[in-house]
């Protein structure tokens, strides 16, 4: 069987799981939430990763249902650890460009804060550049509607495509994540730290914050935090991790 074919009945035969990444705030080290990573576990090959499934299921036009189900599971799991911790933590979700192309999108964002209550500043939505620079004018009004109902919205990868800037003005971006190349480049002429203050000054003039990605070592969060970055995600703190592992360490976090 092909990847393509096992796909197709994967999300009905409960083969989909959520894992999660914790994101740093770097002024205190708090966890203040985490990204919601999707793992397949292929009843035959073991687990399948999401760099070789997602695009199959972007091809086949499968990423809106499988999306769909990412977002209410991480509403759903995230609402629970909420009551379960007494705590604010926020999640944020990758959505790819077909789900923001659907017509229905807006809808089932509003109705999954709807059904799970989750209070819609603790769900972040990330989206990829060249999502965005689809069709401009119908992501802007789209991005619009998803921003009054509360949602927080992030550029992923940001600054690894070919888009240029314009769109930050016309887009209510919240958050900048700082592709983890960025962070791990060192070049002769400027150096990583000159090149993330840059980006985050730049994101603070407009009123946008920056979560660092892949970050490795305690070097790197050092000179974040000296860059004034606010946030980070990545393995010198943490592993995507499954919900019951992420449930020990925020609790254990108190
Ligand atoms: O978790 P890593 O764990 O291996 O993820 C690999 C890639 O798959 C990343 O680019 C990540 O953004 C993407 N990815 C992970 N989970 C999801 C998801 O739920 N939806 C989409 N669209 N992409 C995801
Ligand atoms: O494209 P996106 O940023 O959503 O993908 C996140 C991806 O980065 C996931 O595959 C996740 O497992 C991976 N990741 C998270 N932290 C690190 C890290 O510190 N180093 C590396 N190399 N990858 C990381
Ligand atoms: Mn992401
Ligand atoms: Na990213």
């Amino acid at each position: 069987m092909t990847l393509e074919t096992s796909l197709r009945p994967a999300l009905a035969r409960g083969e989909f799981e959520l894992h999660y990444q914790p994101r740093i705030d770097l002024r205190d080290m708090s966890v203040l939430g985490m990204e919601a990573l999707i793992r397949w576990n292929h009843p035959e090959r073991g687990r399948v990763s999401p760099q070789q499934f997602i695009p199959i299921a972007e091809e086949t036009g499968l990423i809106v249902q499988i999306g769909r189900w990412v977002l209410e599971e991480a509403c759903v799991q995230t609402r629970r650890l909420i009551d379960e911790l007494g705590r604010t933590i926020c999640v944020s979700v990758n959505v790819s460009a077909r789900q923001l192309a659907h017509q229905t999108f807006v809808d089932e964002v509003r109705q999954v804060l709807l059904d799970t209550g989750l209070p819609p500043a603790c769900l972040e939505l990330e989206l990829t550049e060249s999502a965005l620079i689809d069709d401009i004018e119908r992501t802007a009004h789209m991005l619009r509607e998803l921003h009054e109902l509360g949602v927080k919205l992030a550029v992923d990868d940001f600054g690894t495509g070919y888009s240029g800037l314009a769109y930050l003005r016309s887009f209510p971006i919240d958050v900048l994540k700082l592709d983890r190349s960025f962070v791990l480049q060192h070049d002769e002429r400027i150096s990583a730290f000159d090149f993330v203050k840059a980006f985050v000054d730049m994101a603070h003039a407009l009123k946008m914050s920056v979560v660092a990605e892949g970050v490795e070592t305690l070097d790197v969060v050092e000179f974040l935090r000296s860059a004034a970055c606010d946030e980070a995600q990545g393995y010198y703190f943490a592993r995507p991790m499954p919900l019951g592992e992420l449930r020990s360490l925020l609790a254990n976090e108190a």
